[in-house]
């Protein structure tokens, strides 16, 4: 059913990250090299589908390093870990291989780095996301985490002239600088990130919905719950201006009444979200009408990462 002025407006970039890539190519990689199975701490990503066929494929995943049986491979999620996983895993005999963002690893040094040197940090981040538990745990005793704004009223600090903030790597740019700029008013000497801690695809991907939630009443983000980076898209698409956003995993979970009413509707996808499950969600719009496609394009990417030593 074609009507007049329907159209989708599909943001680049979305979608998959180089740090996504390299993490599930890892444990593809393992499986071709070592056999099933493959044990993965944590899922490799937050992502349902990439879940559901990476076990499909072989591979087991777990919460804790303790489930993995004596002998084994273990690999490290996207997400990173604590110093002391890495030693659970020496402690149970395992192989470790560290899927972990090189973008992650990098906040994980520069919060080393900080700790030695004394100073507070302040670790803007998601209370109890995996990523904040990996990077706080590289320095748990200088380490404090703000989970927004409103948490800054109780921040409290040793010495007010060595505090630095860093930050989860799949924030909303807006909210951190909100919360950098309730921080810096209540500790003007607070120093940043040598670099942005808030990784490239995070930013572009914002860039991008923010353009189209402009014009789009609607916006439908792919990307699964615990996905930090895709919820994020929901609350700047909301914020950009477009009247609602919703996060599906499937395009068999939109609702029909969610069009009611609206022209343009906006898709994108977060940095875990196989491209072919956005595909879906565009035939299922195409089938009610919504078969005009326009690129909105914020960025060009071009980042790669190897895989990790061992597989490479
Ligand atoms: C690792 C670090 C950052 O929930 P979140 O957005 O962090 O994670 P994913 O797996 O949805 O996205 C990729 C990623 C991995 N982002
Ligand atoms: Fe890394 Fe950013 Fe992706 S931290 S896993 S490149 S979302």
């Amino acid at each position: 059913m074609k009507s007049e002025g329907k159209k989708v407006l599909l943001a680049a970039p979305r979608g998959f990250c180089a740090g996504v890539v390299r993490a599930i190519r890892a444990v593809e990689k393992a499986l071709e090299k070592y056999g099933a199975p493959i044990y993965v701490r944590h899922e490799i990503v937050h992502n349902k589908y990439v879940v559901q066929s990476l076990e499909k494929q072989g591979a087991i995943f777990v919460e804790q390093t303790e489930e993995v049986p004596p002998g084994n491979i273990v690999m490290f999620s996207a997400h990173g870990v604590a110093p002391v996983v890495h030693e659970e895993a020496a402690r149970g005999n395992l192989t470790a291989i560290d899927a972990t963002c090189p973008l992650v690893t990098k906040v994980h040094k520069e919060a080393v780095r900080f700790a030695k040197e004394d100073y507070d940090i302040l670790l803007i981040g998601h209370e109890g996301h995996e990523e904040v538990i990996g990077t706080s745990g590289e320095a748990p005793d200088h380490i404090t985490l703000v989970d927004g704004p409103s948490d800054v009223a109780k921040v409290e600090v040793r010495d007010e002239s060595k505090v630095v903030w860093l930050s989860q790597t799949t924030l909303s740019v807006d909210e951190t600088m909100e919360t950098v700029d309730a921080l810096k008013e209540k500790f003007p000497q607070l120093i940043s990130p040598p670099s942005d801690d808030i990784c490239y695809a995070t930013q572009n991907r914002q860039l991008a919905v923010k353009q189209m939630g402009a014009e789009a009443e609607l916006v439908i983000v792919v990307g699964s719950r615990n996905s930090s980076n895709s919820v994020r898209l929901v609350e700047v698409a909301k914020l950009a201006g477009s009247r609602e956003a919703y996060l599906v995993d499937f395009a068999d979970e939109i609702d029909e009444a969610w069009l009611e009413g609206v022209t343009t509707v906006g898709v994108t996808s977060g940095a875990s979200v196989p491209e072919a499950l956005v595909d879906q969600v565009l035939e299922w719009l195409a089938e009610r009408g919504y078969d005009d496609v326009e690129m909105i394009t914020a960025a060009v990417e071009q980042q790669k990462f190897a895989l990790p030593r061992e597989l490479s």
